[in-house]
């Protein structure tokens, strides 16, 4: 047998293998954020980071009052009740939890003190835009990828008025009401003055390409994304499959960008949560190959909210070269299962897949969810680089960076831009974000 690599060639490359994790600038592909331009949109602070969905889920099965009582509550009085629910009156261990002192101590901030006053004011002092850099260049994410609606009255106006978009932030257009409540959404697109009806006529669907030719070039739109029911099946007669296959398949064709679909969401399992009410079921993954199966020329972005679609994902992904999958998401966005669905990705795709998105919807969310994740996906190659190297096969330095901007966002800058490949996804990782005027 070959004589394997000695145990200090091998320590020397896993620590490049942390190094370039730590110091490679992450393209954070899904999040619920915004460019500052979008004002109050673009939430960040301490209170937005304790009234976060997640932890109020959470707080709900510590608290004893009415959820009525609990929503008519200020935003600072709603964090209050969390912070003693989930913070004081119980260890903070979940990830949630975790992840809010991550932030904070990430901002240089004791949390030892305990002082959610102190911390308050510290946030006050921020001016929004030199926020936004400094919290992308300590989290090291090179660029957001936002979830654009334009069904939501609140983003809408900003994009019709225009504005100057900050380098950090791309799009993508998210069309949930277009595919999952076509009658409703109908008559917004007519108020919109497209031309169409209810029904899916030949025209309809022409009215439908339309708009979705305007708010793809209205916000350069990196992809298009919907998020599905667990019972969404393919081939089938649904209003759904049927504008998926007669206008937004064609439509990412003619422009060349991936569809995102993002299965398994119960949405309002728990309606009195509001935002936090939704759950998770199992989706069929066979529905998602048929699709893509017969769409050879699209290409598709999958990321599953149930644990249990992870590992037929995975094969599904090895049978369409034309399928990325990406991030642990959600539900998913754990330790535990960030370690296994990574490992699993790792074992059967190689290196074509994306690990990790935030899917912050607070700015500094990405301080924690990156640091976190970064954490586990250096000790996940480190054991695949140390099960390679048993082979006597030893990555260069090079090639380690290669292969962590890779899943760090490159494989999906050349999966989302076929034609500008390389050169998109050098000119990524050679820009860092603007150094932030002023602020100790
Ligand atoms: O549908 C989605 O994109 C989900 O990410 C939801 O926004 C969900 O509420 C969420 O924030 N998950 O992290
Ligand atoms: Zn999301």
């Amino acid at each position: 047998m070959v004589e394997v690599i000695s145990s200090e060639r091998s320590e020397a490359v896993l620590a490049q293998v942390r190094q370039a994790v730590k110091q490679t600038p992450v393209y954070d592909v899904h999040t619920h954020l915004y460019d500052p331009a979008f004002g109050d949109l673009l939430l960040y602070g301490i209170d937005d980071l304790l009234v976060y969905h997640y932890l109020v889920a959470e707080g709900f099965r510590q608290f004893d009052l009415p959820y009525e009582q609990f929503w008519s509550l200020s935003k600072e009085q709603q964090a209050d009740a969390i912070w003693d629910a989930l913070f004081i009156k119980n260890s903070p261990i979940s990830e949630s939890c975790r992840g809010v002192l991550t932030t904070l101590n990430l901002l240089g901030l004791d949390v030892k003190k305990r002082d959610l006053k102190n911390v308050r004011k510290w946030f006050a002092d921020w001016d929004k835009a030199d926020y936004t850099n400094h919290i992308m260049e300590k989290a090291n994410v090179g660029s957001i990828c936002m979830t654009n609606s334009p069904f939501d009255d609140l983003e809408r106006p900003v994009w019709e008025q225009g504005f100057d978009r900050h380098h950090g932030f791309t799009s993508a257009l998210r069309i949930d009401p277009l595919l999952l409540d076509w009658q409703r959404t109908s008559e917004s697109l007519a108020q919109w003055e497209y031309d169409v009806t209810p029904e899916l006529s030949d025209k309809t669907i022409a009215g439908i390409r339309h708009f979705l030719e305007d708010w793809t070039r209205k916000i350069n739109g990196k992809y298009l994304m919907v998020s599905l029911p667990p019972d969404f099946c393919y081939p089938g007669d649904s209003e759904c499959a049927r504008i998926m296959e007669s206008a937004v398949l064609p439509h990412c064709r003619d422009h060349g960008l991936p569809f995102a679909m993002m299965p398994g969401v119960k949405r309002g399992v728990n309606p009195l949560l509001k935002m936090a009410g939704d759950g998770v079921s199992k989706a069929c993954v066979t529905s998602f190959s048929h699709l893509i199966s017969a769409h050879p020329d699209n290409n598709f972005l999958i990321t599953a909210l149930s644990r249990e679609n992870q590992y037929e994902l995975c094969v599904a992904a090895r049978k369409f070269r034309n399928l990325h999958i990406f991030g642990c998401w959600w539900f998913t966005n754990i330790p535990y299962l960030i370690n296994e669905i990574t490992s699993m990705r790792l074992e059967l795709l190689g290196l074509s897949f994306t690990p990790q998105h935030s899917d912050a919807r607070v700015l500094d969310q990405i301080l924690y969810k990156w640091s976190h994740s970064r954490e586990i996906i250096a000790d996940v190659l480190c054991d695949k680089y140390t099960d390679l190297m048993k082979t006597g096969w030893e990555p260069t330095p090079n090639e380690v960076q290669r292969d962590v901007e890779s899943l760090f966002g490159g494989a999906f800058i050349k999966f989302c831009e076929p034609n500008a490949g390389e050169s998109a996804t050098a000119q990524f990782f050679r820009r860092q974000p603007e150094a932030v005027p002023g602020h100790a």
